[in-house]
């Protein structure tokens, strides 16, 4: 029996051409929940992983598949939908799982013979019995994993095109952050695999360099961070020689041992979200750590790199504090802090998350013709109504922020100081070089956007879409209730501190 599993691509966010550039591979990444599919399934299964993101395959000249799995991101939804639909008009069934499967199950059900939200551990084997049988249900739902379950994926699959290998360690996160899908998604419990699993899986890992794909790295509790550093530890005394980089919340800094040891473990870069430069700003996404009293951001950067650990800052912008000038000012906070690479999103609202229930409500949404908008919400283009800004105004600000960030004196002179301290200066300088160029890239696919959609797009103000029939009162409400928001926000962190 033959089995698809497909990535599909997203145009607007461009397919690699590894083979023509070899750095290219250095820009896509493996598909690890195919992988992990690929792992669940029994020998009885022709397994072939399409990677959608180095190239679409004439599927045609392809042998007929007895099954299709397709796994997807919001922003991949549209493509996956072409998808099945040309693999169901051949009448070969197809199932869809994934995180935008789980939020949106009706628009999908509609599309796919068979949906499948959460996890898909508990579930799979039984799909394939049922797709063997011909029996497939219309809707499986595989909740939370038990994370011992939570076996290795198919490292042999997908092994060309790729500079990065990947793996997971944990899944779940306490914080639930506003604008993130983790929480809704994996579950507010941070659930960490067995470390033995974890180095056998890293074992199997052909890659030299490993994003290890885990949203919260160390968690969040002192229990979280001892079972970091025991990973780590385990790591080391593997001697597996990898590099890897992974995601981690501020909290990274504060312990020199965890440093130590994730360094000696092969970290070489963790990506933070920063998210707002103003404390306003970090109230309104409930960004625990963040927000903490006397964090020292700068400090904090310090300290992780004194461990030759890269940092790449995350920033969002549409925040409802940000006004004209936040472009600058979130610049001008990356370097403050010292950050090594900077990517600033536009607060996107997607479905499941906190951010999309509030936004919905006041008819904030900008782009919501569904499921064709879908592939603008690669946090990438401004599909909202922002309080204060404009389409124009929050586009200009984004392209204000990058030039002023990636200014070649300025990338020069962070390659200098990391070839001072020794600190990756090549991987440095190619990284904000990419980015640099992807400026140019960016300001072409903004004014096609502009032109799709300039009439449809204002600013929340503008078009009094959070005001609600009472008027200036209500108005008023609303923003009493948002800043009392803020303030349970504050108040929720320094319980969590305690
Ligand atoms: C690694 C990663 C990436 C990699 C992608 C690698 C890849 N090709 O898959 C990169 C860096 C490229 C990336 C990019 C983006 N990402 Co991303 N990414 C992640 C991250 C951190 C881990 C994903 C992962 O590998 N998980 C491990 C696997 C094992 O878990 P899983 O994917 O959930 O799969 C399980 C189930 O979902 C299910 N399942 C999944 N697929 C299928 C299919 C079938 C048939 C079945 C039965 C089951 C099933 O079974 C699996 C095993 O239990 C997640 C966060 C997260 N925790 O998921 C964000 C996340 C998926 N990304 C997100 C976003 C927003 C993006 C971007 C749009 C924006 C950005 N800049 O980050 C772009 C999208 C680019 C695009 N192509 O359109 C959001 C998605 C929200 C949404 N509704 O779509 C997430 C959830 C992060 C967040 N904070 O909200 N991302
Ligand atoms: S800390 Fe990170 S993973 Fe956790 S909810 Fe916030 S943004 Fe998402």
């Amino acid at each position: 029996m033959r089995l698809y599993l497909i990535n599909p691509s997203n145009p607007l966010v461009g397919i690699i051409k590894a083979k023509e550039k070899r750095w290219k591979r250095y820009r896509v990444w493996k598909p690890l929940s195919l992988m992990v599919l690929a792992g669940l399934t029994g020998p009885e299964w022709e397994i072939r992983i399409v990677d959608e993101n180095l190239g679409v395959p004439d599927y045609r000249a392809m042998p007929r598949p007895d099954l299709v799995g397709i796994t997807a991101f919001t922003s991949q939804a549209n493509r996956a939908y072409e998808l099945a639909s040309h693999f169901r008009n051949q009448g070969v069934p197809v199932v869809m799982g994934g995180i935008h499967a789980t939020m949106c199950v009706d628009e999908v059900m509609e599309r796919v013979d068979s949906v499948v939200t959460g996890e898909a551990e508990s579930v799979w084997a039984p799909i394939l019995e049922d797709a063997l049988r011909g029996k497939l249900k219309r809707r499986y739902d595989g909740g939370l994993a038990e994370i011992k379950d939570v076996s290795a994926a198919r490292h042999d699959l997908l092994s060309r095109g790729y500079a990065f290998g990947a793996i997971q360690t944990t899944r779940g996160c306490p914080l639930n952050c506003s604008f993130c899908s983790v929480t809704a998604f994996n579950g507010a419990k941070y659930r960490h695999r067995p470390i033995a699993d974890v180095v056998r899986e890293f074992e199997l890992i052909r890659e030299k360099r490993v994003l290890v794909v885990d949203d919260n790295l160390i968690g969040t509790s002192a229990g979280h961070i001892a079972r970091a550093k025991d990973l780590f530890r385990a790591l080391a005394k593997a001697n597996l020689r990898k590099k890897w980089i992974s995601q981690a919340t501020i909290n990274f800094a504060d312990d020199e041992e965890l440093l130590t040891l994730a360094a000696k473990a092969g970290c070489r870069g963790v990506y933070i979200g920063f998210e707002s430069p103003s404390p306003e700003g970090l109230a309104e996404v409930g960004k625990k750590f963040n927000i903490l009293k006397g964090r020292d951001f700068r400090a904090s950067v310090q300290r992780i790199q004194r461990h030759n650990i890269l940092v790449a800052g995350s920033f969002i912008m549409g925040l409802d504090v940000d006004e004209a000038g936040i472009g600058k000012r979130i610049a001008e906070a990356a370097c403050q802090y010292g950050v090594d690479s900077l990517n600033t999103l536009f607060l996107t609202p997607l479905p499941g998350t906190q951010l999309w229930e509030q936004m919905k409500s006041r008819g904030r949404i900008a782009l919501d013709t569904f499921p064709e908008d879908w592939k603008y919400y690669t946090l990438t283009f401004p599909v909202a109504r922002y309080k204060h800004l404009s389409m124009d105004g929050i586009i200009k600000e984004m392209v204000s922020c990058e030039h002023d960030f990636y200014s070649m004196p300025r990338i020069l002179r962070r390659v200098w100081s990391n070839l001072w301290q020794c600190r990756e200066p090549l991987i440095t300088l190619v990284g904000n070089l990419s980015y640099r160029n992807n400026i140019r890239l960016g300001a072409e696919a903004y004014s096609e956007f502009r032109r799709h959609f300039g009439s449809r797009h204002n600013s929340a103000r503008e078009s009094g879409r959070d005001l609600n029939p009472e008027g200036g009162a209500a108005m008023r409400i609303a923003e009493v209730s948002s800043a009392r928001s803020a303030e349970d926000r504050i108040r929720e962190t320094k319980k969590f501190k305690s």
